[in-house]
């Protein structure tokens, strides 16, 4: 399907026109129509074959004419005239924090600065502040964006990793000279941010397996090309490196290049005192070089006295002395998710209807779906006032009516306000099924003061979940400076369950945050945040963070059945 290629092509072409200064409604047509395209259960390519592009709401005649022009060339002569007229780097500047197209237009037109790198030496030399509109302190916030942007720069997330990663597999798997396939190193383990792409293959013919990987659609350029390894990097820049092995060193191949390296050096030197050798070609007798096993990774953990420790556990964070114990956690898995608490509609900034949501929760298996759209201050998000939320929830009422096998939730995302309180009164947040709180502006507070807000939000009896507790953005908000101690203990306390908020740039509670809660006694649940249908199956990446983080279904609220969900929200 082209159906992403295309969204993301009129995405471009919003942010080209924004740069150029074009007036809103133009881009706005754009961004609408590359997100119904985003969500759309049919092949565009079928669409715009069969001349029903205009039936698509949003799709006029002139972007119909382009949409084709663009599936069936692969190119479109209007965006590539368009990306002449502006300079690259401009594009690029759009992803740092803080920058909007009118400020870096702005910045273009009066200071010339056309890529990130003189954007930086014009804050250095401050340059920036006598201009309208700039200060000094928007040069110190621009030169922090650019800081984290540079972190995670040549990281991509998880999700567009793993999309990679799965069509490659799909791919490979159908060359019949490969006996095994497996994706390896960080995206196995899934981090939040993947470097590249290790895939592992167990082959006899490891030339005609390699002739066959640089051969697929999706290859950019060949880096190098060996029989053991070859890499290439994918059109969306993405490194993708191969291993060839032979079936009997699968498993150690397999052990060895998921990593994480310091799981591996803890495994290496338990191997030593065993008397082996560990390696990428199995486990060895130290004296004497005999192959002991190597096939899969099960038997070569086991030899080494370890229960199976789970890729996603492998960062050497405990979890080789706890499988010498055979404690490991049970994790929590994917098909344990019964329903997903933190869904906006069309009644506030979501594209979707109530009943689109619930259809589309039914397909997924849930058992209920909670629709948590925004509180009444939020008024750009469309916040619900006291009215508003009365009709909603007769809705709601009428459509559970006519469902068999799902429940509808009613629950809201109450903003916190700067001074702890909640943006609705105690008598309206008892309407709702459930609340759910999280900050949605003023973040810059001192961490004391941001730490009494969340923790003083979390102390009214009405509220369930903490939604996306640090609200950071992956190469785009720090975190918060909460002291996590103080949130966990309040949690604890108050019965305020922690999100593991799924959506693809937050994981927001983190890995590491997730297992220190859990060893304080904090209970947690896993939303999507989603606010189209695709952002639904983003709960895998909310459950893979939380594997990361040592949880068990146990720990997690959305594990529950519906009529044990109701009783813990007291309903
Ligand atoms: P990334 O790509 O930065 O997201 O992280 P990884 O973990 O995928 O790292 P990468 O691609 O450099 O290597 C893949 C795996 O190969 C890594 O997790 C462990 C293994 N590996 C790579 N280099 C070494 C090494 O020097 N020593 C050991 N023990 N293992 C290594
Ligand atoms: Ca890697
Ligand atoms: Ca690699």
């Amino acid at each position: 399907m082209k159906n992403q290629f295309v969204a993301d092509v009129l995405y471009q072409i919003a942010d080209l026109l924004d740069l150029k200064g074009e007036i809103f409604f133009k881009t706005r047509a754009y961004r609408i129509a590359a997100q119904t395209i985003e969500v759309l259960d049919e092949d565009i390519g079928v669409v715009s074959n069969e001349n029903r592009l205009r039936e698509i709401e949003g799709i006029g005649e002139a972007l119909a004419k382009k949409i084709k022009e663009l599936i069936e060339t692969g190119r479109l002569e209007y965006f590539e005239k368009l990306k002449k007229e502006i300079p690259e780097g401009l594009l690029k500047m759009l992803n740092i924090s803080g920058l909007g197209p009118k400020k870096v237009s702005a910045l273009y037109q009066n200071l010339g600065i056309k890529t990130i790198e003189e954007l930086r030496q014009a804050c250095i030399d401050g340059k920036l502040r006598d201009l309208e509109g700039f200060g000094v302190i928007t040069e110190a916030n621009i030169l922090r964006g650019i800081q984290l942007l540079e972190k995670t720069s040549g990281r991509v997330l998880l999700n567009v990793a793993l999309t990679d990663g799965e069509n490659y597999i799909n791919y490979l798997k159908k060359c019949d000279k490969i006996e095994k396939v497996s994706i390896a190193g960080s995206l196995r383990r899934r981090k939040e941010t993947i470097g590249d792409l290790d895939i592992l293959a167990s082959s006899d013919h490891p030339d005609e397996v390699m002739e066959y990987f640089v051969k697929y659609n999706d290859v950019d350029r060949v880096l190098m090309k060996g029989s053991t390894k070859t890499s290439v990097v994918l059109n969306d820049n993405l490194q993708v490196d191969l291993r060839v092995v032979k079936d009997e060193s699968f498993g150690a191949a397999l052990q060895y290049f998921t990593g994480s390296k310091e799981h591996n050096v803890k495994m290496r030197s338990i191997a030593i005192k065993k008397g082996l050798k560990l390696n990428e070609y199995g486990l060895f007798e130290k004296e004497t070089n005999k192959y002991v096993v190597g096939k899969s990774e099960e038997e070569i953990y086991n030899k080494l006295g370890l229960s199976y420790i789970e890729p996603e556990l492998r960062e050497n964070r405990g979890e080789i002395e706890v499988a010498a114990k055979k404690q490991l956690p049970e994790l929590v898995e994917y098909k344990d998710i019964k329903g997903d608490l933190h869904v906006h509609s069309n009644w506030s900034d979501g594209f979707e209807t109530i009943e689109n949501i619930a259809d589309y929760a039914q397909k997924l298996g849930y058992e209920y779906v909670g629709i948590a759209d925004h509180s009444q201050s939020l008024k750009v998000a469309r916040g619900l006032t006291e009215e508003r939320i009365v009709k909603k929830l007769n809705l709601i009422d009428k459509i559970n009516k006519e469902l068999k096998d799902l429940k509808v939730l009613c629950g809201t995302e109450c903003d916190i306000k700067p001074d702890g309180t909640l943006d609705y009164s105690d008598r309206i947040l008892k309407k709702f099924d459930f609340v759910g709180i999280g900050i949605h502006t003023t973040f810059k507070m001192t961490s004391e003061d941001i730490t009494k807000r969340v923790t003083k939000g979390m102390e009214n009896e009405n509220v369930h979940f903490l939604a996306h507790p640090t609200c950071r953005l992956l190469g785009r908000r720090e975190p918060f400076e909460l002291d996590m101690d103080k949130i966990f203990d309040t949690a604890r306390e108050t019965n305020t369950y922690l999100e593991i908020n799924s959506f693809p740039d937050r994981l927001d509670l983190n890995d590491l945050h997730a297992k220190l809660a859990k060893e304080r006694g904090v209970k947690f649940v896993i939303n999507t945040d989603a606010h189209n249908l695709n952002h639904l199956s983003f709960i895998r990446y909310g459950v893979a963070t939380a594997r990361r983080g040592w949880l068990e279904k146990k720990d997690i609220l959305n594990t529950c059945t519906l009529k044990e969900l109701e009783k813990h929200l007291g309903l």
